[in-house]
């Protein structure tokens, strides 16, 4: 099936036919029918960005609405039971429903892009992916609708979570819906991985890839061996639930702490699978507003690799409180520490990048910098709480709350709304307001101060989290009226961003191919870019290639793929040199009846476990129906 396809030209001539005959080929169904067929990678991560940001807004919400229960003392605006539901709706959808797929949006989106190919190695699988994802994330918040939502925390601790202390249905939608959103990250990182190993424009080797492709590849793999730990443990426990087996009841000789080792050897690296991506993001930013190459490439590959390995052996910091032994529990203490060395290398090579160099102060380049204050901060708190006595001292008070949200909103939430002021223009078309922009920045970055700075204080001050209210005696009062005013400000900071992209869609400026004069290739091709992503793909020579090809004044580029079939290059792992083409599959229906097919059976068996049989004959009949032998390299012959 090979042919030969890389003639190499430096001028090739484009006939309006062939292109006309290529965006037809790579056509992606519009309208109400397009909802359940699309296939296309950029129509897939738009939807898993918007979803993403969608679930951020409605727990973004609830973060308001527990910040203004909290705002004096003894208020019952919310009362214990809702104040139990919102914070752990608020945690799970941050996390679960926000954070993860929001950057395997970006990445689904950029990725291929900057790669330069025309879509993602499994399309279909990338549809299923999303699907599963929406359907879990509806299910979840209809569920704090009908007023069942899940009250046992984010890390939804046992014996809490047993079926003795939360005998409703809340916990088992917890379960089942982190099932969901598993298999859909499971899809997506499987996806990433072989786009990114396999599909890169000839030319691309290991060590001319994009720092955010890096980081895109790291964390997929983090997904896929982190993942699979939640999967066993939310398994064990619908089990116990639902067919009462013990393997975390105590009195039957279960393990309550098996529980918390399987959702921190998750749970830890997870936060790492947030933070990455945006490492990658912010990478790829400096060198564009710096307009050099990046200093310490490889310093730079090398840490966020070490970081994604170091994560996994982190987890028992988050049970130092648990009675574990004293010697397993200093190792744990070296190696959270140990993450700040690579952690530290990434901060000093962006500084050496920024230093000297002429900065452009636009909006991402903001986001940025706000990111290296706040997240500074957060990163020398983490090193706090990795002291066993400290953390003893404060373990479970708001100075736990002020940390992570110091790591989760500087470390991933202002690099991505700098990388969505970044990468927007090649989204839509339009470039976002920089005035607005620029607002929104100051109102989050003192918003966000105001909220979570005071938290530290409370926290040493023995205020304990998750605890719907305080007494007045307790001298609590200012600094949480202060706190919620904050929040206030935050939310009206990133309110800002949403009207600007609203707004820009109408009335934005043009883009261009590349506004920012970037080097990489995603803005090598329109904006937004046509259905086959590149008329040609593009030969890679640097890590640079706008860059040089602006130097050079020619670019050299793969002819020869197919106009009439979904064709892709594809080439070797580490080198990028060609091997072959690889035809995708066309827009259908199947991915989206297969996740409907398997929705039905998971969300069923929380009400009786016959569920299970019956979706499981209902996603094999989908399946064979996906899985239709066809000859694509047949058909059109
Ligand atoms: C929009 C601004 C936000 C506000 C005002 C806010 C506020 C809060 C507050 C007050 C709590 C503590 C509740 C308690 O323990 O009693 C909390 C918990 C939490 N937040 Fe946020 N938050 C915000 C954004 C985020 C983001 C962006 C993330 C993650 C990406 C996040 C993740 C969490 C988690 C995991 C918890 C712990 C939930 C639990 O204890 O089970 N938050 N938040
Ligand atoms: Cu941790």
């Amino acid at each position: 099936m090979t042919r030969q396809h890389t003639n190499l030209q430096h001028k090739v001539h484009d006939s309006p036919e062939e292109t006309k005959l290529l965006a037809e080929t790579w056509y992606s169904p519009r309208g109400f029918p397009g909802w359940f067929t699309q296939v296309n990678q950029r129509m897939i991560g738009r939807r898993f960005i918007i979803t993403g940001f969608i679930f951020f807004l409605l727990a973004g919400i609830l973060g308001l609405l527990i910040r203004t229960q909290l705002a004096g003392p003894e208020q019952e605006f919310l009362g214990p039971e809702l104040y139990n539901q919102f914070f752990t709706m608020h945690g799970t959808v941050m996390m679960f429903f926000f954070a993860i797929p929001v950057m395997e949006g970006f990445a689904i989106y950029v990725v291929p892009l900057m790669v330069g190919t025309r879509d993602m190695a499994f399309p279909r699988l990338n549809a299923f992916g999303y699907y599963i994802y929406l359907i879990g994330g509806i299910v979840l918040f209809g569920s704090l609708l009908i007023g069942m939502a899940p009250d046992a925390g984010w890390f939804n601790y046992v014996p809490l979570a047993g079926k003795e202390y939360s005998p409703d249905y809340g916990v088992d939608i917890w379960t089942t819906m982190i099932t969901f959103i598993e298999v859909s990250a499971l899809t997506a990182a499987v996806e990433l991985i072989v786009t990114i190993l396999r599909l890169r424009a000839p030319g691309m080797t290991l060590n001319r890839m994009p720092l955010f492709v890096w980081a895109a590849l790291v964390m997929s793999f983090m997904i896929v061996f982190a993942m699979p730990a939640v999967i066993v443990s939310s398994t064990l426990l619908i089990l116990d639930r639902l067919v009462d087996t013990q393997f975390f009841l105590v009195d039957s000789g279960g393990q309550p702490l098996l529980w918390q080792h399987l959702f921190w050897y998750f749970g830890h690296p997870e936060v790492y699978i947030i933070l990455i991506p945006a490492l990658g993001m912010i990478s790829t930013i400096i060198i564009t507003f710096t307009g050099r190459p990046i200093f310490g490439y490889t310093a730079l590959v090398l840490s966020v690799v070490s970081i994604g390995l170091v994560s996994f052996g982190l987890w028992v910091h988050h049970m130092f409180t648990t009675g574990l032994p004293q010697l397993g529990m200093s190792f744990f203490t070296a190696a959270s520490v140990t993450i700040a060395i690579p952690s530290g290398v990434q901060i000093f090579c962006w500084i050496a990048s920024l230093w000297g160099a002429k900065i452009r102060f636009a909006t991402p380049m903001l986001w940025v910098l706000g990111f290296f204050a706040i997240f500074v901060i957060g990163g020398l708190t983490g090193v706090m709480v990795a002291s066993i006595p400290f953390d003893t001292q404060v373990h479970d008070t708001f100075f736990l709350v002020a940390h992570f949200h110091y790591v989760l909103i500087g470390g991933a939430v202002f690099p991505l709304i700098g990388a969505l002021y970044y990468w927007w223009p090649k989204f839509t078309g339009r470039l976002m307001s920089e005035k607005a922009g620029k607002w929104s920045f100051w109102l989050a970055f003192i918003g966000f101060n105001v909220t979570f700075f005071p938290m530290h204080q409370m926290g040493l001050e023995g205020m304990p989290r998750r605890v719907y209210t305080y007494t007045a005696e307790m001298g609590w009062g200012d600094l949480n009226l202060l706190s919620t005013l904050g929040s206030f400000v935050l939310a009206a900071g990133f309110g800002v961003t949403l009207i600007n992209a609203i707004w820009s869609l109408y009335r934005g400026q043009p883009a261009g191919a590349n506004p920012w004069n970037a080097p990489t290739l995603e803005w090598a091709t329109e904006s937004p870019p046509p259905s086959y992503n590149f008329r040609h793909i593009p030969m890679v020579e640097s890590r640079w290639p706008l860059w040089d090809w602006q130097r050079s004044g020619e670019r050299s580029v793969v002819t020869g793929l197919s106009h009439w079939r979904r064709e892709v290059v594809l080439t070797s792992v580490l080198d990028a040199t060609p091997i072959g083409v690889q035809i995708l599959p066309k827009p259908t229906i199947w991915p989206f009846t297969s996740a409907v097919a398997a929705s039905s059976g998971f969300i069923g068996i929380i009400f009786h476990p016959i569920f299970f049989v019956m979706g499981f004959f209902l996603v094999f009949f989908t399946l064979v129906a996906w899985f239709w032998p066809r000859r694509p390299w047949k058909e059109d012959e």
